[in-house]
């Protein structure tokens, strides 16, 4: 991605996930916004975007954070909210075995309470090692904690998937975590 690209995905990821109402929008069920309403919004708050722009963003984002919907009129961030929002997401089964990274500093308290959500909606699992692994990284020496995600599903612990292949699940108990 290029840097204006970088820009505006972290403009969008603000304010489509985290704070909608500081540019004047409010999320509609399922996450979205009006194409024309997000415009508008970036224009008036000091970021104007034009609409190839939010296209291009759209397609190239590296972890393709955004969707349109099928009318092309509406926009959402795929997941990663701390709004209230409801995703609409079904839950569904997982794959037996989910990864997440983290870092040392946290594995005290995630022995002791599990991995929980904090400020997002979800925990946030990721399908492979390797993704895994740079999540992790963005806050250090990144550590991996494996999860029964099979065991979860056995014990009825629902799981979501994002548009864009992140599972998602409320939270996982310590016993479901092996350390790698
Ligand atoms: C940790 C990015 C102490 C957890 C990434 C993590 C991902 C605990 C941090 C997505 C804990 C939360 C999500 C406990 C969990 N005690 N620490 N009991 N339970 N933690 O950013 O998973 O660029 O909310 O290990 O690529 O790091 O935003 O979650 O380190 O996909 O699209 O608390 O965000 O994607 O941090 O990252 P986060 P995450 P985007």
């Amino acid at each position: 991605m290029e840097d204006k690209q970088i820009k505006i995905s972290k403009y969008l990821a603000k304010h489509l996930r985290h704070s909608p109402r500081a540019i004047g929008l409010t999320l509609q069920p399922g996450g979205w916004v009006g194409v024309d309403a997000l415009l508008a919004a970036t224009a008036r708050n000091g970021f104007p975007l034009t609409y190839e722009e939010l296209v291009d963003c759209v397609a190239s984002d590296n972890k393709q954070r955004y969707s349109f919907d099928i009318s092309g009129e509406m926009i959402r961030a795929n997941q990663g909210h701390s709004v209230a929002v409801d995703l609409q997401l079904e839950a569904q089964e997982p794959p037996p075995l989910l990864f997440h990274g983290t870092v040392k500093r946290f594995l005290v308290s995630i022995q002791e309470f599990g991995l929980v959500r904090g400020k997002r909606h979800h925990v946030h699992l990721s399908r492979d090692l390797e993704t895994a692994r740079k999540v992790g990284s963005r806050r250090g020496a990144p550590v991996i904690l494996q999860v029964d995600s099979r065991q979860m599903h056995q014990d009825r612990h629902p799981f979501y998937c994002s548009a864009n292949g992140v599972w998602l699940t409320d939270t996982v108990p310590p016993q479901y975590l092996t350390l790698l």
